[in-house]
């Protein structure tokens, strides 16, 4: 009896796209491992994609606008934030300043060696004993498409007493601070500690929707705060507690 199944092969990064002889090369590992007798490979056209039309269901190169608050000043978008072409994006960095992964990670790999030597520079300079936590720092923003990374060091939640809320909403007031002391206008933020450093993501958004709100009606500097969340679902969190906050 013939078992059909049909598979899709693609490649959600955009530099590296997936060609029909790359797939076919995939398709032919797959047999040598007797997975399957026969392979066909058909190529899709990108609209007909099924990882295009649910963008948010991988790491997603794609940036998609969800929302807007205060007349278009906070903008929400679903996406990753090493592809923004804003004056600066933030990096939810430890206290270090040596890289790790998650958002540091991307930002480090997407933005090369720059970042990594702006970063040791600073702790010879700056803070020998690391960044501490709610701190920011500005750096060059290396090959990435934004002008400048601001490094700040989110909370790890429940290693603080209870004062996790006051350093997550130092996060964001000193990174747009820095901003507005550089000139600069558009600044586009992470969910800061909301992956490796454990913070529930509805707190979080409270914490984060309060401080933006009121740091940007006293300071004109900025114009645009992008919220950036990697994941469709996040978005919807962040929206689920933060919209009362916005409307009053
Ligand atoms: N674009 C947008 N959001 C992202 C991206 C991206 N490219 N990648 C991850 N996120 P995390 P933290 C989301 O862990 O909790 C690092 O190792 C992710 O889904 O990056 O502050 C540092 O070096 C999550 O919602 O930062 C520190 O040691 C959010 O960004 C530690 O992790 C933050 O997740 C900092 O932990």
């Amino acid at each position: 009896m013939l078992d059909e199944r049909l598979f899709e092969i693609a490649s959600t990064d955009e530099q590296h796209p997936l060609t029909e002889l790359k797939a076919k090369g995939v398709a032919e590992a797959l047999k040598r491992q007797d997975m399957f007798d026969e392979i066909e490979v058909k190529p899709r056209t990108r609209q007909q994609s099924y990882f295009k039309q649910n963008p948010h269901l991988t790491p997603n190169p794609v940036i998609r606008t969800e929302a807007t608050f205060l007349d278009g000043r906070v903008v929400v978008v679903v996406g990753d934030l090493t592809r923004l072409d804003v004056d600066a994006i933030v990096n939810a960095a430890n206290s270090t300043l040596l890289g790790g992964g998650g958002v540091d990670g991307a930002i480090h790999r997407a933005g090369g060696p720059a970042i990594l030597a702006a970063c040791q520079e600073i702790r010879r300079t700056q803070y020998p004993q690391g960044l501490p936590t709610g701190e920011a720092v500005i750096t060059t923003a290396g090959n990435l498409p934004a002008r400048y990374v601001i490094h700040t060091v989110g909370p790890i939640y429940g290693h603080h007493d209870g004062q996790e809320a006051q350093l997550l909403k130092a996060c964001y007031q000193n990174s747009l601070a820095l901003a507005s002391q550089h000139g600069l206008t558009s600044i586009a933020f992470p969910a800061i500690s909301t992956g490796a450093f454990g913070y529930p993501q509805a707190e979080a958004a409270q914490a984060a929707s309060e401080v933006i709100k009121s740091s940007i009606l006293t300071d004109d500097q900025i114009r645009e705060v992008r919220l950036v969340f990697f994941q469709l679902r996040s978005a919807e969190i962040f929206f689920g507690v933060s919209e009362i906050c916005w409307q009053e």
